[in-house]
């Protein structure tokens, strides 16, 4: 049974919402698809949130061994202005908190950190490492909170307790002993604004610009994009616009699943009627259909739930460009038509002539532009496409938001500044209730851009940072994720240093890259869970465990707050008040401080012990670099809601080169200059986030949201591309990369279904599939690599592959 065992019907509420029931629920039966022998697949026609929301947290908690009363006094806090920032997702907390703030997936992320299952010395002395990686990536999270600092000793095959100090010192050695250049620090997009500015000082100064983040697989199209129109590298709007927008368009954003709170604003928006818009080549739940599992009238009441897309659009993978072409088209048609017959125009004329440069070049692009063309890129109908530019056309305040569909391309950079054209045509950008809004991943991974996380010198105030601290940067960029790759693939890459994540599955290549990376020198990895990554043993190896954002930190001046940067630009503190999962644990700002002493003693004049010791001074620090964005920050970091950072673009003041906004006009929409179009045995592969997963970290085999139940190794398809290929529902088959570079990539034993998505696409789960995504297929300028658009071929097993 995949139920909990809760009848939605004739439910009385103790509290003022379902999640009330929490305490009760868990004491009822409830299983999910730990099994995977029998998985089912079938596309689900139920809304998002609703009582199989409510069922399938509870269901993760009871696996975990949680104490619902534990689980529930922890909820509580979770994004409130005296509690913690949620962990999952990077979505806005708003100045007035529901009693629950906070989602589905943001509850699990929150159950995933606070489990009472240990990973600790005792399993490491149970098991090698070769035996270790045999197992799943979710069996191997799944094993708890890691407790103790190890090292990997080469004899035995198993990671053995190290103490700190030693850890500290040895790591030092190694790194003091390598060329600094050989050396990359890694960061994934959790930790926080204190500790991630230490982080670039202590690489900075040892002498490495080589600060490759996860932004450089998922926003960096936006970060390059959105200054060149715009001048701002982040999103202009705020939750006020969310409240006052008349429409909204949504590009390549699974919200349902990767930023669940985001659907209350589109709940609210289309309960005041305002259409909203979606481009997306798969069916997503969450923009189709939507009941709010905190309002009990909803979770009663026997219908479907609220629509949440007026219209949703299907197109081509990589077709948003095209798409965007025929709206603009018809926009145009509108404004001719307006003005011959003397109506209000549709473009916003002043703002064009005040505000914008090159709109000249981007009307005749559009006016150019091909129909037939247009309909055969985006897959979509003529009048369909002239539909959105009529309802465009009559919105006064609109916000366009995108995801990974917008920004994982070869030309993500061109499709983000699309976008903006788009919103520009008609001077929705800079006023209330209009904007661009980039929608982002992790939970800090556009804060740790803003205090100093890249690997471009021209994002970072080096001269303050010299003066400061008297130490010289280093001169040229430094490596970003592709860049790191390749050093780790031709061996100029000697060392890694990760603080959180995954790298090395979460990048291309992921077969190449595992061989290639056991030739290097160091790994070493700070992190919360056992994950592959610190498996793929370098000569030396080191786990270094921390302690979690939910957890309390006490340093030498008392229980420290830290703080974190949302999707809209919002700073707020984070508090942590659990307590931590070890003893043993130290906080990551106390552990980069202590590797900062052992790699560059006397090297500047940062005060290392004093800045671990209250984390108000290192948020001084952050001010005095970024005085404009951070004026204040000790005091302004409790505003409810969190305090904005300065956004020009949000207030008409365009930071670009030109001083204006900048219509950017694409080449050409053709949708990946990799993908050989003229066999039509090559499917462009979608690579998907389930349900039950945050990024790499895999909670369980469930994709609820879509109807996959059970398995990840399956491959989604058009039914007339299946018919075409000899293909039937539950047939298995091996899926190759479709290129010419001489290098098989491969996966095997994958189960096809029919599913409802453009012909010519698939789509399946990351990051197993990244094993098929080559290390070159990236965005030409942002490095994002084209997770979005892989160019396979299938093979039915048993079958060769056709010629
Ligand atoms: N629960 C949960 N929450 C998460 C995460 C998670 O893994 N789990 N990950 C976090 C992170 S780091 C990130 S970056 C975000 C990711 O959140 P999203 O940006 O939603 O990323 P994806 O899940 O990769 O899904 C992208 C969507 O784009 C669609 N798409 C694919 N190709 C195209 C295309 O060519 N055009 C258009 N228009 N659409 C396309 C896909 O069908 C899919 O619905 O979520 C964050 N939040
Ligand atoms: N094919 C394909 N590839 C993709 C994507 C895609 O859509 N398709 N998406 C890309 C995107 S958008 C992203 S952001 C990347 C994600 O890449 P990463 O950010 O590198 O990966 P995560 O899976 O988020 O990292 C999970 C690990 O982080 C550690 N961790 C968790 N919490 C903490 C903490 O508080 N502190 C520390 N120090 N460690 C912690 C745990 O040990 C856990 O195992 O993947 C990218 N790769
Ligand atoms: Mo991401």
């Amino acid at each position: 049974m995949r139920a909990c065992g809760v009848d939605p019907s004739g439910l009385r509420f103790a509290g003022s919402g379902p999640w009330a029931l929490l305490t009760g629920c868990m004491e009822t039966d409830m299983e999910r698809s730990e099994n995977t022998d029998n998985p089912t697949i079938e596309q689900y026609d139920q809304p998002t949130g609703g009582w199989g929301s409510v069922k399938s947290l509870l269901s993760h908690a009871k696996d975990e061994g949680m104490l619902a009363s534990t689980l529930w006094a922890t909820l509580q806090k979770q994004n409130k202005a005296d509690g913690y920032q949620c962990v999952s997702c990077s979505w806005a907390k708003p100045a007035e908190p529901h009693t629950f703030e906070y989602c589905e997936n943001g509850a699990k992320a929150t159950i995933w950190e606070t489990t009472p299952k240990r990973c600790d010395r005792e399993f490491f002395a149970k098991h090698t490492v070769s035996e270790l990686l045999e197992w799943t990536d979710h069996d191997l999270e799944k094993q708890g909170r890691l407790t103790t600092p190890m090292r990997y000793d080469r004899t035995l095959d198993q990671y053995v307790p190290v103490k700190w100090e030693d850890a500290f010192r040895e790591i030092a050695a190694e790194l003091n002993a390598i060329d600094p250049k050989s050396a990359v620090f890694y960061v994934s997009g959790r930790a926080a604004l204190e500790t991630s500015h230490m982080w670039q000082l202590m690489a900075r100064i040892y002498g490495s610009n080589n600060l490759p983040d996860s932004s450089n697989m998922c926003h960096e199209s936006t970060s390059v994009g959105l200054p060149e129109s715009i001048g701002s590298p982040v999103g202009t709007v705020t939750l006020d616009d969310f409240d006052q927008c008349d429409m909204m368009f949504f590009f390549g954003h699974n919200t349902g699943t990767n930023a669940p709170r985001l659907l209350h604003w589109v709940q609210e928006a289309r309960k005041r009627g305002a259409p909203v818009i979606t481009f997306n080549p798969v069916l997503e739940r969450g923009l189709m259909r939507f009941k709010n599992p905190q309002s009990p009238t909803e979770m009663l009441s026997p219908d479907e739930g609220t629509k949440m897309s007026s219209d949703y659009y299907q197109v081509r993978g990589g077709g948003d460009i095209a798409a965007m072409t025929g709206i603009a088209k018809a926009v145009f048609a509108l404004d001719d038509a307006a003005q011959e017959t003397g109506r209000p125009r549709v473009l916003d004329v002043d703002f064009i002539e005040t505000h914008c440069h090159g709109f000249d070049e981007f009307e005749r692009f559009v006016r150019q532009a091909d129909w037939d063309e247009i309909v055969r890129c985006s897959g979509l109908p003529r009048d369909e496409l002239e539909h959105v530019g009529r309802v465009y056309a009559k919105a006064e305040k609109v916000i366009g938001n995108y995801g990974m569909g917008l920004t994982q391309h070869r030309h993500g950079i061109e499709n983000v500044q699309m976008l903006v054209n788009l919103l520009l045509m008609r001077g929705m950008m800079g006023k209330p209730g209009a904007g661009i809004s980039p929608i982002r991943g992790h939970s800090n991974v556009q804060g740790q851009r803003t205090v100093g996380i890249t690997e471009k010198l021209k994002l970072i105030p080096v001269e303050k940072f010299e003066e400061f601290y008297g130490f010289t940067v280093p001169k040229e960029d430094g490596l970003d994720t592709i860049g790191t790759c390749e050093g780790i693939l031709d061996g100029s890459v000697k060392a890694f240093v990760a603080l959180g994540g995954n790298f090395s599955r979460a990048i291309p290549d992921t077969a190449r890259m595992e061989d290639a990376w056991r030739r290097m020198r160091l790994n070493v990895q700070i992190s919360t869970k056992l994950n592959r990554n610190h498996l793929l043993t370098a000569e030396i190896n080191y786990i270094l465990p921390c302690i979690g954002r939910i957890e309390r930190d006490t340093q030498a001046s008392g229980p420290q707050t830290v703080s974190m940067e949302d999707s809209t630009a919002c700073i707020h503190a984070s508090f942590g008040h659990r307590e931590p999962a070890s003893r043993e644990l130290l906080s990551e700002p106390k552990i980069v401080a202590e590797l900062a002493k052992a790699l560059v003693p006397g090297k500047s004049t940062v005060p290392w012990d004093e800045w671990v010791g209250d984390y108000a001074k290192v948020r001084d620090a952050i001010e005095r670099a970024y005085p404009t964005d951070f004026r204040d920050f000790n005091k302004r970091m409790g505003t409810p809601g969190g305090f904005h950072r300065d956004i020009g673009a949000s207030y008409r003041e365009w930071r670009t080169e030109s001083g204006k906004a900048n219509f950017l006009t694409p080449d050409t929409f053709d949708v990946d200059p990799d993908i050989d179009t003229t066999s039509a045995d090559v499917l462009r592969l979608i690579t998907l986030r389930s349900n039950d997963q945050f990024n790499t970290t895999i909670y369980g085999y469930d994709d609820r949201l879509r109807g996959v139940f059970g398995t990840r190794m399956v491959i989604l398809m058009n039914e007339e591309d299946m018919q075409r290929l000899g293909l039937r529902n539950d047939d298995r088959v091996d899926v190759q990369t479709h290129t010419d570079d001489g290098i098989v990539r491969k996966v095997e034993d994958y189960r096809v279904h029919a599913w409802a998505m453009p012909k010519g696409n698939c789509g399946g789960y990351y990051p197993e599939l990244n094993a098929l995504l080559p290390l070159w297929h990236h965005s030409k300028r942002a490095h994002v690599p084209a997770a979005k658009s892989i160019p396979v071929r299938l093979t039915k097993r048993g079958r060769q592959a056709a010629a």
